[in-house]
């Protein structure tokens, strides 16, 4: 695995406890964990249970001691390690978004269709489709209970940004992340959209806004915390994106990603509203899906809670008796059961390539949208 940090941490769980509550077909083992400091990295794999590190990803990759690569660093890295995994025989898991453009994300799914067909496998870490809520979800749409859907709305909030004196981390760098709010954030909700609706998004009108374009550097960082020091830089990615899409088969959305929603620090929240019903999700109550079925006798209908806690629910079976909760990290979980699943059995996975790059289309789409101004409307000013 290449980083160790927030998502590297959350992955390297992942990998320590699938095989310990799912049954799997190969028993994966946590060989290498690398990172460009050697004394961070090699505290890290202790902590986080890998039996040895490196120091520089060339050498990870050239190992003829690993099968997979997992890839857990900024986005500016990102094709260029999948590519050098690819092309040393190795499986890859790649964290979102897959790429910082699509022209990456073209190259990255082209390799790994090649590599499918010698029998590697590769997945891009959209981890929210593996909540049990959200593949229930999916299966209830794909069932047919929501009938014709009609439109989605999806916002992910966060707010850790909302200070401007808080740093100039990676994650607020193009060079290094692409985009802000919208690849970090709303990379996610165009893939849930999509992934619970079955359509891809065709069209797009964008709106992106950098609320604080200056803050100070950072001395420090670690996950989403970090302190400033001297000099202050330029933020050159958007803080907030807004925009409206429309479905294949004629569905419409609105989507919200933004890091300055003060008050909300992970509300990644979806709904599907369709002929026959709605669905409604929201990750600050992981374990909840809302469900309306306008069949049902209109004197009691209504948003009706299910708890996703039933052993007959996606991935619950391997978990806790009814009610009894599971959280964030259980997504991850269950990302490397399918994954190792579909290593073992010579199947490719789902989220592919493919479709992370159909996340990036998007994404690029949006950013074009809103650099066009004339698609702008101003007001008229009404004296
Ligand atoms: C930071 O905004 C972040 O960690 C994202 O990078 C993750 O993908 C999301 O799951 C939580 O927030």
């Amino acid at each position: 695995m290449v980083g160790y940090a927030f998502m590297g941490t959350a992955h390297s769980q992942a990998w320590r406890n699938a095989p310990r509550f799912f049954d799997l077909p190969l028993r994966p083992e946590l060989a290498v964990l690398c990172g460009r400091s050697e004394p961070a990295v090699r505290a890290a794999a202790q902590t986080q249970g890998w039996s040895d590190w490196e120091t520089d990803w060339k050498r990870l990759v050239a190992r003829d001691d690993i099968d997979v690569v997992d890839i857990c660093t900024p986005g500016d890295s990102h094709a260029e390690i999948a590519l050098a995994a690819l092309a040393a025989g190795k499986h890859v898991l790649c964290e979102k978004p897959l790429a910082n453009t699509t022209e990456q994300a073209r190259t990255m799914t082209a390799a790994a269709t090649e590599a499918s067909r010698r029998g590697q496998r590769s997945m891009v870490g959209f981890n929210y489709r593996r909540v049990p809520a959200l593949a229930l979800a999916r299966q209830l749409i794909a069932d047919g209970r929501l009938g014709t859907v009609h439109q989605v709305r999806a916002q992910y909030l966060q707010d850790w940004i909302v200070d401007p004196d808080f740093p100039l981390v990676w994650r607020l760098q193009a060079d290094r992340a692409g985009s802000g709010a919208l690849g970090d954030l709303g990379a996610h909700s165009i893939d849930l959209a999509q992934y619970l609706t079955g359509r891809q998004i065709v069209g797009v009108s964008g709106l992106l806004e950098t609320i604080v374009p200056e803050r100070p550097l950072p001395e420090a960082s670690s996950g989403l915390s970090a302190s400033g020091g001297s000099g202050r830089g330029a933020v050159t990615v958007d803080d907030a994106a807004l925009f409206t899409a429309r479905f294949e088969g004629g569905a419409i959305g609105v989507f919200e990603a933004t890091r300055f929603a003060t008050g909300h620090k992970n509300a990644m929240r979806i709904e599907v509203s369709g002929s026959l019903g709605s669905l409604s999700f929201d990750c600050e109550s992981l374990n909840e899906l809302a469900f309306h079925d306008r069949g049902e006798d209109p004197r009691t209908a209504g948003f009706r809670r299910i708890l996703v806690t039933e052993p007959t629910h996606p991935y619950m079976d391997a978990w806790w008796p009814p009610g009894h909760l599971i959280g964030y990290e259980h997504s991850f979980t269950h990302q490397v059961k399918d994954f190792v699943e579909a290593v073992a059995t010579g199947t490719d996975p789902a989220p592919s390539f493919a479709d992370g790059l159909q996340v990036q289309r998007v994404l690029a789409a949006v950013t074009d949208s809103a650099a066009a101004d004339s698609v702008w409307t101003a007001v008229q000013d009404g004296s």
